[in-house]
């Protein structure tokens, strides 16, 4: 460096009054990364960065959206106080205003409309405790069966498939420290190297040992890159896909039996249905040539060791729950689960993506994991949050057929908290229309979302710096969320506000806490027996030991690092094989001449979700500032787009508008565009409302489009 560099920074290191560290952890996603912002204080001016903590998860590392988190919980338009619409404008009013406006309109409309008029809308991006406490919310103080939340349009299938083919649901059932071990990886429908950036050194790793990688994935991306084979499947045909894997596997003998006779039930009729199969069918199906079915197939069966993961791409499907239990199927039959450097893992997707799904928020559920419909659960529950088991209220429906019954009339009230669903669900202008027919909209978010737009009144919360509390990662890690930042202006914490609108409810007794820490004890001991048991951990070992992996049923118990060594979770100790029909029961929509393209939609490294945060943040804005669409040249040559040019997407739902990228790599039948943003670029105007049957999951990676320019091409 020379001399004149050194000067320069001495300089500015003096001029440097102060300087403040924040512990916390990622608001995005379920990597959870730990951080610290610094603040530093030159003259009156203050400048923030935010830089990596280590911890046994992402080891210090941090993505570009974790750099920059901090630009949007600090950004201006953060919503400091309650506002309440009158005549169409948002006004500045009172908590105190606030509270008696919910108790008024929620008394109301349950007089008026009966107990279950009023519906809870959740999110998995909130803590453990604001989950758990959102859940008790719902059936104690409000007294309604209708709560469901965001995380079912992302953990829904993968959730039901791990509980019914294992009896229980941890994401991970290895932790991460294996993963460079394992010899074999299949990476299905995930896109890891975008959507969970610090992972991609465990898996870095694995390659270097050896493993060879397998990817599913119609486009090419940063992770299929990665890959040694890539499966370039045609949307929404995994199902069939993983048949084919199973068929080479059983027929060449790949299998483990004497696993799958201890260890299995329901063997028998899946080799009977795959055997009956004929691989080139299956290639034709799935777009995937045999050969490389087979060579898929042979390296996985033949390998010591070996991982399969599964995202959205695989999940989000009308089959979605039962195309990840036929990867599950590939797993048990070559006996690589429960073992060393072999398992499952359901990349999680929100921050609390995996805790959110434990506690309580969805409509059939309970903490701890607990059902809603079983007897002694709801017992041990009631016992707990001190009522009577008949007051309990039944399950209620998933997050879109909520706003189905909004539609109807049979839901007149919502309590929104940390979701936009407008921008996330299926078939987004029914759910914008559907939502303006609610008599009453409360929405809790940090800013003025799209869905906060519509509401009658916005409650201000506390971003990830403010708000302590505790997350459990895509391990199943239960990490504490250090948060000393203040809060600006008049916001308050998720947990405090739904203790706050109890009291006004009269229900203040079951609602006393005074933090989070309060909230984490009760959660303890509702878990405590659960599936999902936190009894042993607390915060002080929570701060100690840096996180624990569920389930943990004592203070002196280490946590659970790999699931199902010497049995599967349900009574009989035995994982539940399943045969998958190559034709799902609800059929997806197919390309046909007027809509000849399949959709899928997802995600990209620079933006989060539906966007509200990202797009505030000016240093990730400014690398997509607008959605666009991935084609393939050839395809929209045929339909005369040019590259980078405004096209008009259309399905039988709706229209959205959005720039061309010529992209060699994606299916010559398939088009891609990301979700993250609103409005006229809202992708989900497009996606359809058909459900996967068990879990209730949208099929977002299948819609059948045709695309045309805004201006023809001039020359051809
Ligand atoms: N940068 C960023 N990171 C995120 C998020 C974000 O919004 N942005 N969101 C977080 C959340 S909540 C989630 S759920 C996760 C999601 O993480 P992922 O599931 O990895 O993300 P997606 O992009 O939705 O889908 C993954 C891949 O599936 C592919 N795909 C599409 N259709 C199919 C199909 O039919 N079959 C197969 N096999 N693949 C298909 C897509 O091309 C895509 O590359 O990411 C988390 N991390
Ligand atoms: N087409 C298509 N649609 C999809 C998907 C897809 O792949 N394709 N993926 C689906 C998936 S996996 C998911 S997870 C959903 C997500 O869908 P949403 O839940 O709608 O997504 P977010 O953008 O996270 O919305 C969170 C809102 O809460 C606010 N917020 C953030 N933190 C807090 C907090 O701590 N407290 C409160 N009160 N508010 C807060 C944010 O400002 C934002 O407005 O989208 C789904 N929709
Ligand atoms: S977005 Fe995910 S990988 Fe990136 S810093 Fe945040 S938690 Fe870590
Ligand atoms: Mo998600």
């Amino acid at each position: 460096m020379t001399e004149l560099l050194l000067k320069y920074f001495r300089t500015k290191q003096q001029e440097v009054q102060s300087e403040k560290r924040y512990d916390t952890q990622c608001p995005f996603c379920s990597m959870q990364c730990k951080m610290q912002l610094l603040e530093q204080t030159i003259v009156t001016r203050k400048k923030y960065m935010t830089i990596g903590k280590d911890n046994p998860t992402s080891e210090g590392r941090l993505c570009i959206k974790g750099m920059n988190a901090h630009q949007h919980a600090l950004h201006k338009d953060r919503i400091k106080y309650p506002l309440l619409k009158k005549n169409g404008e948002f006004v500045r009013i009172s908590w105190e205003e606030a509270l008696s406006h919910i108790k008024e309109n929620f008394t109301k409309i349950q007089a008026e409309d009966g107990v279950n008029a009023l519906s809870v809308y959740g999110s998995a991006s909130i803590s453990n405790e604001e989950a758990y406490l959102l859940g008790k919310f719902a059936r104690v103080a409000l007294k309604t069966k209708y709560i469901d939340y965001n995380g079912r349009l992302c953990m829904s299938a993968a959730a039901s498939a791990a509980s019914q083919t294992f009896g229980m649901d941890r994401g991970l059932t290895n932790s991460l420290s294996e993963v460079p071990f394992t010899k074999c990886i299949i990476l299905a429908g995930t896109n890891i190297a975008e959507c969970q950036p610090t992972i991609m050194p465990y898996f870095e790793q694995a390659k270097q040992n050896g493993a060879y990688i397998i990817a599913v994935d119609p486009r090419e991306t940063a992770t299929t890159k990665m890959a040694d084979l890539h499966l370039k499947v045609k949307p929404g045909m995994d199902a069939a896909l993983a048949n084919g894997l199973l068929k080479v596997i059983i027929e060449e003998d790949l299998i483990d039996e004497a696993f799958i006779r201890e260890r299995a039930n329901g063997y028998k009729e899946v080799k009977e249905y795959v055997t009956s199969l004929e691989l080139e069918e299956i290639a034709e199906m799935t777009g995937v040539p045999s050969d490389q079915i087979q060579k898929a197939a042979a390296m996985f069966g033949k390998e010591e060791s070996g991982m399969i993961f599964t995202a959205r791409g695989v999940e989000q499907q009308t089959d979605g729950s039962a195309a990840v239990r036929n990867f599950l199927n590939i797993l048990i039959v070559t006996g690589k689960i429960g073992k060393v450097n072999s398992g499952y893992g359901a990349i999680t997707g929100q921050g609390n993506g995996q805790g959110a799904r434990e506690h309580g928020q969805k409509a059939d559920q309970m903490p701890g994991y607990r059902m809603i419909e079983n007897e002694e659960h709801r017992l041990h529950i009631a016992r707990i949050w001190g009522i009577d088991e008949t007051e309990l209220p039944r399950k209620g429906v998933s997050a879109y057929e909520m706003i189905e019954k909004i539609n109807e009339g049979e839901i007149t009230g919502m309590f929104l908290m940390c979701s936009n669903p407008i921008v996330s669900n299926p078939n987004a202008n029914f759910v914008k229309k559907a939502l303006k027919k609610l008599k009453f909209l409360v929405a809790v978010d940090m800013f003025v979302s799209e869905t906060a737009r519509l509401a009658d009144l916005i409650l201000p919360a506390s971003s990830y710096l403010e708000d302590e509390g505790t997350m459990t990662n895509l391990e199943g890690r239960v990490t504490l969320r250090e948060a000393s930042f203040s809060s600006p202006g008049e916001v308050k914490h998720d947990w405090q506000i739904i203790c706050d609108i109890a009291k006004a409810l009269g229900k203040g007794e079951h609602f006393p806490f005074q933090s989070a820490n309060e909230i984490f004890e009760e959660l303890r001991v509702a878990s405590r027996g659960g599936t999902a048991d936190y009894y042993g951990i607390t915060y002080d070992r929570l701060r100690k030991e840096g996180g624990i992996l569920w389930p943990c049923p004592s203070i002196d118990h280490k946590g659970t690092k790999r699931l199902f060594e010497s049995s599967f979770a349900h009574p009989d100790g035995k994982a539940a094989m399943v045969v998958v029909n190559n034709v799902p029961h609800v059929p997806k929509e197919k390309p046909c001449t007027e809509f000849p393209l399949y959709l899928t939609t997802g995600r990209i490294m620079s933006h989060y979700l539906t966007g509200v945060q990202t797009r505030k943040s000016a240093s990730l804005a400014a690398r997509n500032f607008e959605s666009y669409m991935e084609i393939h040249p050839e395809t929209a040559k045929k339909y005369h787009i040019s590259d980078n040019t405004l096209v008009k997407i259309e399905s039988r739902r709706g229209s959205i508008v959005v720039r061309s990228k010529w992209s060699a790599t994606i299916r010559h039948d398939t088009i891609f565009v990301p979700f993250h943003w609103a409005d006229s670029q809202n992708v989900n105007r497009l996606v359809s409302q058909d459900l996967d049957p068990t879990c209730k999951m949208p099929g977002f990676k299948v819609s059948a489009v045709k695309v045309h320019p805004i201006l023809e091409l001039t020359s051809h």
